[in-house]
């Protein structure tokens, strides 16, 4: 495959017509510098460089990385598999996983920030994009007539974009190489530095509620878990969804925490832990405070309606989405990073973050999704700190780079290999819901961002053996591959019911974590790959 295209031309997907020369392309080494130049005002969908790159070779693969933590992420076969717009049914579900929402053409596969191909009977080729928070950057391949048409596509999301001065984009990279790991790994330290990515946090061990109390946690069981906390080696004791009385108004807990926040902060640090919150900060539940009281942050449609950004059961169905484009949702958004930190927490997992993206009639038209997610996040950033800790969960990958300090690389890991019956699986999307494998291959997909991009969260080990339908093999597999990624040890379980045999694997994964993480910027970590599930036991067949 040529490593740049011969000639680069850029083409314009806008909402009226515009010229080829409004975009200014000067080639480097390994790729190009452009911008954008459209003169008055326009609603731009995307700049994109569509080139032939050599001949389809049956068997070629493709990495595909998701746009959000939780997007379906892994190697396919181009000219086989589909992305998987293909079979949704559902405009949001497309919002949320991919930058541009469309569907995608049959046959076509889709990466975002950046991709390799590599055929089997040559050297790979990666082609990225230098940077993620101006715009979102996603690479399309696709076979033709027997060859490789690739295109590298800056998403603007209909941005009204204009003036005099022309509007850079990130420059766009092809490198050919014999490794694809080693190609990833240089690509993500190039954007770090163009990014001024956050790699500095120390390494992280803690504790969270979610994995195994879920929704239904309450003080006293927080508290019980607490009492434990001093004989485990936690940095971070964190307090995660259910504590809240309404998805949005984060400071005001609901009746099952009796104690306000601040002090339930003072008795995790009086453990000897920094307190960690969870919070959603750019949904609000209609029925909120924060939405009855200050509709106005809210994002609107063309019709002047609130818009609907999530579906969730355990917050009572619709939430709305909160506008960052207004200065007064970003207020907003500064005044809550500030008052979380003033009660205590030094450590916030911001969730649900990607629904900046969910299409409406943003308040600012000129501002792109990329810039509508960022926006939000360095509201909050200005409050809470720059030294306060914060981890990106449901993120747009690309926006948040020189944001977060941590990263949740994968979805939600669960107490189970696979999805299990609670909960609900989209077609196209079913390696978005919570189950082992789905996490595990994330990590190890995506690996090479650790410390390059921020600190990779591969999300929480599952170590108890009892209260769970985890094998005693797959609960050590996951705690060993999380240690192999050199990322966050985040322990979910109820620690009454761990014993030394628990502490002594938990040990050894710190151990190799933090050996991993200290040679992360120079040596990409190498995560195994979750092994092929065995095949189902037959009825009355003794267990191996
Ligand atoms: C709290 C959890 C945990 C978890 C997060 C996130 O409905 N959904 O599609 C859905 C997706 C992810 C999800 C929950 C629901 O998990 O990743 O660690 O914090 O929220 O609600």
């Amino acid at each position: 495959m040529p490593s740049i295209p011969d000639s680069i031309r850029a083409t314009v997907r806008a909402g009226e017509p515009v010229g080829p020369e409004v975009v200014e392309v000067s080639r480097r080494d390994d790729g190009w510098d452009w911008a954008l130049h459209v003169g008055p005002a326009t609603a731009v969908d995307a700049v994109r460089v569509d080139w032939d790159a050599g001949p389809a070779r049956a068997g070629t693969r493709m990495f595909v990385n998701g746009w959000q933590s939780w997007s379906p992420t892994g190697w396919r076969t181009l000219g086989v598999d589909d992305d998987p717009s293909r079979a949704s049914t559902l405009d949001f579900l497309r919002a949320i996983h991919h930058a541009d929402p469309a569907v995608c053409a049959t046959g076509e596969l889709r990466s975002e920030m950046a991709t390799v191909l590599t055929p089997p009977d040559g050297p790979a080729t990666l082609i990225g994009f230098l940077g993620g928070s101006r715009h979102d950057g996603t690479v399309r391949a696709r076979v033709v007539d027997g060859r490789v048409r690739v295109t590298a596509e800056a998403w603007l999301g209909g941005a009204r974009l204009g003036g005099d001065e022309p509007w850079p984009l990130h420059p766009v990279v092809v490198r050919v190489g014999d490794d694809p790991e080693a190609l990833l790994a240089r690509w993500a330290t190039d954007v770090g530095g163009a990014e001024r990515a956050r790699v500095a946090a120390p390494f992280t061990v803690g504790w969270c509620t979610w994995y195994q109390y879920f929704e239904r946690i309450d003080e006293r069981t927080v508290r019980d878990n607490l009492a434990h906390a001093g004989d485990w080696p936690f940095d971070v004791f964190q307090i995660d969804d259910g504590y809240q009385s309404a998805v949005g108004d984060w400071l005001e807990p609901n009746d099952r925490f009796p104690t306000p926040l601040d002090a339930l902060a003072d008795a995790i640090r009086d453990r000897g832990c920094t307190p960690g919150l969870w919070l959603a900060p750019f949904l609000a539940a209609p029925s909120s405070r924060l939405a009855r009281e200050h509709p106005g942050l809210l994002t609107r449609d063309g019709s002047g309606e609130p818009v609907v950004s999530m579906f969730n059961d355990i917050w009572g169905g619709f939430v709305l989405g909160l506008d960052p484009t207004r200065p007064e949702t970003r207020a907003h958004l500064e005044d809550l990073g500030r008052a979380v930190r003033a009660a205590g927490f030094d450590y916030a997992k911001l969730d649900f973050t990607f629904s900046p993206n969910v299409p409406g009639a943003y308040a600012d038209p000129a501002a792109t999704p990329a810039q509508r997610v960022r926006a939000g996040y360095d509201a909050f950033r200005r409050g809470f700190g720059d030294d306060g800790f914060i981890l990106g969960c449901g993120a747009p990958l690309g926006a948040c780079v020189g944001v977060v300090d941590a990263m949740r690389i994968g979805p939600d890991v669960a107490p189970s290999w696979e999805v299990g019956a609670r909960d609900t699986v989209w077609p196209g999307y079913e390696f978005a819901a919570p189950a082992l494998r789905h996490a595990w291959s994330a990590t190890a997909d995506r690996a090479f961002m650790h410390r390059r991009l921020w600190a990779n969260d591969p999300d929480c080990v599952m170590l108890r053996t009892r209260d769970t339908d985890l094998t005693p093999a797959q609960v050590e597999g996951w705690a060993r591959a999380v240690g192999a990624s050199g990322g966050m040890v985040v322990v979910s379980d109820d620690l009454a019911r761990l014993g030394p045999e628990h502490r002594a694997l938990l040990d050894q994964v710190i151990a190799a974590g933090r050996a991993t993480d200290a040679r992360a910027a120079d040596a990409a970590p190498v995560v195994p790959a979750p092994p092929v599930p065995a095949p189902p036991v037959p009825d009355g067949a003794p267990e191996a």
